[in-house]
Order: structure tokens, then C-alpha cells, then sequence
């Protein structure tokens, strides 16, 4: 490579970890984008991509974008990470194919069937128990972050005692993608507690003997995976499974208050409740960034991003390019929403995307059921993450059918 191509790059002084920026990222997301394909964010020394293109093709070329080197800022080739690293995030092939095919086997859309009426009436209750209270309500605490909560721990086979613990573990584990700022440090005092409780859960004899906690377990009984990966694995459901899904619900019904057509063509149609998940983690995207690895020196345009940089993925920006999709920034249930990079692309692609799926299908499947029409009440309050879209509270009113 040449080093004058690798000046040859739009260079930004903007700080997408700063707080402003994290409360409302579409301007700099749009500023990357037009920025060019590549841009090089000079406060971290890291290149970032926020066009669709560049970010669907670094995601799919797992050669080239490396993440055994960790998927966030710190770069394990040079730091030491601060837990062991996920053996599916944080790995590359071939370590990472075992571990893969095993959760992908245990969170396939085959095997969630079983669960598929239990949900269903576990989120009918859960709609009934929250409007029996009344028709005002927070919509991300009282159904995006319960319905989880309320069904996930019980799939994995988690005992009861001390589950409050999984959404403060994730969020920090989330923060921690990104640079030491003050969301890492307010979550460092409290982690080594509840890294303690969650690598604690992993143990074979703390889960019940049929969820998918105990389904690893039995695949390294077959000799699928090593006796010594399976409590790793059972922690990734554990740091993946909770916050990713009560942001991706708390985004859809964040989605249906704003857009009440919307709403209306899911009350007519409820067979479009599926859809509206993918149409909102594309909207909102959960997970708005990940960073890869370079494994050489790479061309991308007219520019060369040297071996062993951090590129960092705007998977929101992508999700909203022009380029890519018509009216980016409306939620749309007429669109195809499939394609987008909220779960990621390629072979690190949420793994647990039916299990998100089917949660939010259970929810709105009984939401619609009840519920004929969702206002905003008050303001909305953004719960702000290193990595994650998320919510505080979103004040509803709904008028019952
Ligand atoms: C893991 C893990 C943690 C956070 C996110 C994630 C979105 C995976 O520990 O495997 O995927």
C-alpha cells in the first residue's frame, strides 16, 4: 500500500460516543454518509463506514474484517479484553463454527415452535396485567423490558434469584464496545459483582434440565463443543439475549405510537406484526454500531485501511442510507425491510433472531388483540448506551377495542 492513499480520506473530528450525539445520532450518521465511503474519526484513530455498501460488504468479508481482535474499540492485538472473549462475537473461524452451529441448532426457528404458544399466552397475560392497571402506561418498562424478562430467563433455565442483574450486566457489557467515557465508568464500579452472577449461571448444575442452557450443556455431552466452551456460550444468551430484544421491542412500539397508520394496517392485518420487527430494527436498530479488525491492508474506493486498524460499522446509519432505501427515515410496513444490517450480515448474524422475532410477534400479536389505538403522552427518554439504541421510559395512552 501507499501511504499517500491512505491520506487520501475525509478525516472527522466528530465524536459518536459523546453523549449529544448518542441522545440523537441521525446528523452524524447523515455527515458520515456524505462524507464519503470510508471516513477516518481522528479522536479514536479508528476508520468509520455509514453507507450501506461499505458496511454490508465489510460485514460479509469476514477474511478482510477480522473479530477475534474484539468488536469494539479496544483492540485485543495490543490490549488485554476485559472479560474472556465470546467465543461467537468475538472469535473468527474456525474457532468460531463450533460454538455457532450449536446456538444456531438451539435457537433455530424449528426448535422455538415449542415455545410458540407459550409465549403467545405469556404475552397475552402480560397485555391483560398491564391494563388492568389502566390504559396509561410506560411502554418500554411495563412491556418491552418485562415481556423478556418475564419469558427469555425461563427459556435459558435461569433459577429466579438475581435476575435483575441481566439488564445492568448487558448494559455495561454494551458500553464497554465503546471508549472508557463516563456510561463505561458509571458501570464499572458494580461489574465485577455481576460478572460474578452471570458467569455463575453458566454452571451446568445451576440450569434446569430443558432450556437452552441445558441444550449446550448436552452438546458437549456429544462432543459437539468442549466441556470448557459451554458456560461461555451459555454467557453469550446471557450478555446477547436480554437488552438486544427489550430495545428491539421498546423500538417497535416506540415505532407504532409515532406511526398510528401504521398500527391501524397491523389491526386490520395481523399477519404484518412479523414484518414491523425487521421495519423497526432497521428504524431504530438496536445494535447502532460494531467495530472489525483490518487482517491486511485493505482497498476500499480510493483508499487503503492498513492492516490491523478498527473500523467501525454504523449499522443505524446504513439502516437509514438513501442510497439503499426509499424514504429511509419513515417506518413503513409497505417496505421490504429484509436486507438490512440490524442483525448484522454474514456468518456472525444474530443468532438469536428468531427467539427476538418471536418475542415481539407474542407481544404484538396480543397487543393488537386489545389495543386500538397508541398515543404518546409525555416526553420519551432515551437511555443512553455506548452501543445500543435504547429507552428510559415511553408514556402511552391506549384506547381499548
Ligand atoms: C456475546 C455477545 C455479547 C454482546 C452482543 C453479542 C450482539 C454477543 O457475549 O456473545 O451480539
Amino acid at each position: 500500500m501507499t501511504t499517500t492513499a491512505a491520506l487520501d480520506i475525509p478525516v472527522s473530528q466528530a465524536d459518536p460516543f459523546a453523549l449529544d450525539v448518542l441522545e440523537n445520532p441521525l446528523q452524524l450518521q447523515e455527515d458520515l454518509r456524505e462524507a464519503g465511503p470510508v471516513v477516518y474519526l481522528e479522536r479514536y484513530g479508528v476508520y468509520a463506514m455509514g453507507r450501506y455498501e461499505q458496511v454490508h460488504t465489510a460485514l460479509t468479508d469476514w477474511q478482510g474484517f477480522q473479530s477475534a481482535a474484539g468488536v469494539g474499540l479496544s483492540n485485543f492485538r495490543y490490549e488485554n479484553p476485559w472479560r474472556p472473549p465470546s467465543l461467537l462475537l468475538e472469535a473468527d473461524p474456525p474457532h468460531h463454527d463450533a460454538p455457532r452451529l450449536v446456538l444456531s441448532r438451539i435457537l433455530g426457528p424449528r426448535t422455538l415452535q415449542k415455545l410458540r404458544s407459550s409465549w403467545l399466552t405469556d404475552a397475552e397475560a402480560l397485555v391483560d396485567q398491564v391494563l388492568l392497571r389502566g390504559t396509561e402506561f410506560d411502554a418500554a418498562a411495563d412491556l418491552a423490558a418485562a415481556f423478556p424478562l418475564r419469558v427469555f430467563p425461563d427459556a435459558v433455565g435461569l433459577p429466579d434469584a438475581g435476575r435483575e442483574n441481566l439488564l445492568p450486566y448487558g448494559d455495561h457489557t454494551f458500553n464497554a464496545f465503546g471508549p472508557p467515557n463516563s456510561l463505561v465508568q458509571r458501570g464499572a464500579g458494580r461489574i465485577g459483582e455481576l460478572m460474578d452472577w452471570i458467569n455463575a449461571q453458566c454452571a451446568r448444575d445451576v440450569l434446569t434440565d430443558d432450556g437452552f442452557g441445558a441444550q449446550i450443556w448436552a452438546a458437549a455431552d456429544r462432543g459437539d463443543i468442549t466441556y470448557e466452551q459451554a458456560p461461555l456460550i451459555v454467557r453469550s444468551l446471557l450478555t446477547a439475549g436480554v437488552d438486544t430484544t427489550v430495545n428491539g421491542l421498546a423500538a417497535v412500539l416506540f415505532a407504532f405510537a409515532a406511526h398510528p397508520d401504521q398500527w391501524q394496517a397491523v389491526r386490520k392485518n395481523p399477519a404484518l406484526a412479523r414484518t414491523a420487527f425487521d421495519e423497526a430494527v432497521r428504524w431504530e436498530s438496536p445494535v447502532q454500531t460494531f467495530f472489525r479488525t483490518a487482517t491486511q491492508d485493505i482497498e476500499i474506493g480510493c483508499t487503503v485501511i492498513p492492516d490491523g486498524q478498527k473500523i467501525l460499522m454504523f449499522l443505524g446509519a446504513a439502516n437509514r442510507d438513501p442510497r439503499r432505501w426509499e424514504n429511509p427515515d419513515r417506518f413503513d410496513l409497505q417496505r421490504d425491510p429484509s436486507g438490512h444490517v440490524g442483525f448484522g450480515m454474514g456468518i456472525h448474524q444474530c443468532v438469536g433472531q428468531h427467539v427476538a422475532r418471536l418475542e415481539s410477534e407474542a407481544l404484538l400479536t396480543a397487543l393488537a388483540a386489545r389495543v386500538d389505538t397508541i398515543e404518546i403522552t409525555g416526553p420519551v427518554h432515551r437511555h443512553l448506551n455506548n452501543t445500543l439504541r435504547s429507552w428510559k421510559s415511553i408514556p402511552v395512552e391506549v384506547t381499548l377495542s
